[in-house]
């Protein structure tokens, strides 16, 4: 008998054929009631898989008394509650590390992409308006002075490519890190107000929940770029969307929104602005190695070893 597993959202093929393999694998997001389906499988599920900006909701949790592991397949672990999973027994697991390259990767393009406003030149010679038009200039990024908001794995490989772009780089963080070359500042408002481009990496959670709002933003001024590769609710988004709107800083490149999938319509219009559909770490290496480790977690989950990468 296969241990029975419930998956939240979609993975790669190849991941969800090998967890068909091993599992027998109930699909929440297919199920036309999803309620139905997971007071169904009360009894039977053992494992659930999700990602990490959907994560799993209490009531789910409580549904399902066999549950003993929750896999998320990404590193933010905020959409899980983890002291409700420790108080239920249930082991938690993400997939840190393996993502961290594409993360900075994908920062790095949106603050180039939003400082030199490649959406627009893109859309203008979409448009054919090359041959009559005119565009304004863009602003420049090597030398520029970048702040870091939350100097963690992703916010330090950050760091270290704006390094290659000449750029001088501070951080803040809950503490100092030792043993980084980077300029610690312990205000995030001080650090917007010494920064042109400001990038938010910070783990997301009750400490920095709307973090980035009016007084934050009208440090950065009008002239300055934020970039947000975390998690939305890090930043007050109606304050981003004035602050873009009136000219109050200069613009903004953004993975991550609040209510995801759903962007306020009031960012479409905006031409200081550069949209991603929280794709950071979504590439085919990166997606397979994710999937591996949630692989690997459940099979030592089975096993009775220790997990690989437990945040519970
Ligand atoms: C993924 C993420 O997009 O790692 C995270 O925390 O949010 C992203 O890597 C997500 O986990 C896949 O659903």
């Amino acid at each position: 008998m296969k241990p029975e597993i419930l998956l939240v959202e979609p993975m790669m093929p190849a991941i969800e054929q090998a967890l068909d393999a091993a599992y027998t694998v109930h699909r929440l997001s297919a199920a036309p009631d999803r309620d139905r389906l997971v007071a169904e499988l009360a009894d039977r599920v053992h494992a659930v898989v999700t990602g990490g900006g959907t994560g799993v909701k209490n009531a789910v949790v409580d549904a399902l008394p066999k549950l003993g592991i929750v896999a998320i397949n990404g590193v933010g672990t905020d959409a899980v509650d983890l002291e409700h999973c420790r108080g239920r027994g249930v082991r938690v697991t993400n997939t840190p590390d393996v993502l961290t390259d594409d993360v900075a990767d994908l920062a790095i393009g949106l603050l180039i992409a939003t400082s030199r406003r490649m959406a627009v030149g893109d859309r203008f010679v979409r448009a054919g308006q090359w041959p009559t038009g005119k565009l304004p200039l863009a602003r420049k990024v090597s030398g520029k002075r970048l702040g870091v908001l939350g100097l963690g794995r992703i916010g330090e490989a950050i760091a270290r490519r704006a390094e290659a772009f000449g750029m001088s780089i501070a951080y803040t963080n809950r503490k100092p890190r030792e043993g980084v070359p980077y300029r610690f500042v312990a205000s995030p408002a001080d650090l917007a107000r010494e920064s042109d481009i400001l990038v938010v990496a910070a783990s997301a959670g009750p400490d920095s929940r709307n973090m980035v709002g009016r007084e934050l933003l009208d440090a950065l001024g009008p002239d300055g770029i934020l970039v947000n590769v975390a998690r939305g609710s890090v930043v007050d988004e109606p304050e981003l969307l004035a602050a873009l709107t009136e000219g109050r800083i200069g613009g903004a490149g953004l993975d991550v929104f609040a209510d995801e999938p759903n962007v306020p319509e009031g960012f479409y219009g905006l031409d200081n602005v550069v949209l991603q559909p929280h794709q950071a770490s979504a590439t085919v290496e990166t997606r397979m190695a994710m999937g591996r480790l949630v692989l690997d977690n459940l099979e030592a989950f089975f096993a009775g070893r220790p997990l690989p990468t437990a945040v519970v």
